[in-house]
């Protein structure tokens, strides 16, 4: 029995490292759904059921527990698929929370009422269908009041990330970071709600000024991950190799996944 990590494509090997390089001893299965990635632009009932359908593979790998490391898919599917679909001996843990418990500076699972926070102005940034979801401003209602919350959808971000074109993202980041001063000219905090930003998280810091906090998801994650897995050994098993899985094709994207965590990665199909 491994942890299950899902994701539309590569991005979530951001996450994948993070957790990796925290809790070196527990084994992995990755998910990339590659032939339908991007997530972004797609609509919610489609996000729902590949999301759905990845999950239904990582618990046929033996993943009693599944982390979605996408935020399209967090953000479009998590909290319906909680509500009614996930078996009680299965688990399923999402992106936002983690971030937004160190935005509002909460313990894991601290589900007390909301609270007024420091922070009072947050610039989130994330792909289309993640912004269009608005499911960041509504888990951070559960846990905070009085923060306006401003979001900037930073289309072609991940597709010039995903081409090895820098230059272009580079660019790209710094025209969203302007759109969003516009409509909130001094964030307080800054949210990166997308597997791929932590790649690009010193050129918006750099964008943003050095007085604005950027959140970025992948340490979060693996920190929360480690403080649930204490709570519930169980979910890790043992003597699992790590393994990844695509329903892309496993050599396109295991050159794609070596080029983007530069390191090897060998994919197989899923
Ligand atoms: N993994 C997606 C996310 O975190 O929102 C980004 C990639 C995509 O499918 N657009």
């Amino acid at each position: 029995m491994a942890v299950g990590i899902f994701d539309s494509g590569l991005g979530g090997l951001t996450v994948l490292d993070a957790v990796s390089k925290r809790l070196p001893d527990v084994p992995f299965v990755y998910f990339g759904d590659n032939a339908h990635a991007p997530y972004g632009v797609r609509d919610a009932d489609d996000l729902y059921n590949l999301t759905t359908a990845a999950v239904e593979r990582l618990w046929a790998a033996g993943c009693d527990l599944v982390i979605l490391a996408c935020n399209t898919a967090s953000a479009a599917a998590l909290r319906r698929m909680q509500e009614s679909w996930i078996p009680s001996d299965k688990r399923v843990l999402g992106v936002f929370v983690p971030l937004i418990e160190a935005l509002t500076e909460r313990q894991w699972g601290d589900n007390s009422p909301p609270r007024e926070v420091e922070v009072k102005h947050v610039a989130l940034f994330a792909t289309p269908a993640t912004v269009a979801s608005r499911a960041f401003q509504r888990e951070l209602a559960f846990r905070a009041i009085g923060v306006d919350v401003e979001a900037q959808a930073c289309g072609g971000v991940v597709d010039a990330i995903e081409d090895g074109d820098m230059i272009l993202a580079d660019a790209l980041v710094r025209s969203h970071v302007d759109a969003l001063k516009r409509k909130m000219p001094h964030p307080g905090a800054a949210i990166l709600g997308c597997t791929h930003y932590p790649i690009m998280q010193d050129v918006f810091q750099d964008a943003l000024g050095a007085e604005v906090k950027v959140y970025s998801q992948a340490n979060l994650v693996a920190a929360s991950l480690e403080d649930y897995l204490k709570r519930h050994p169980k979910m890790i098993g043992t003597g699992t190799e790590s393994m990844f899985l695509t329903t892309g094709d496993p050599a396109k994207v295991s050159r794609g996944a070596t080029q983007f965590l530069r390191r090897p990665v060998t994919f197989q199909k899923a």
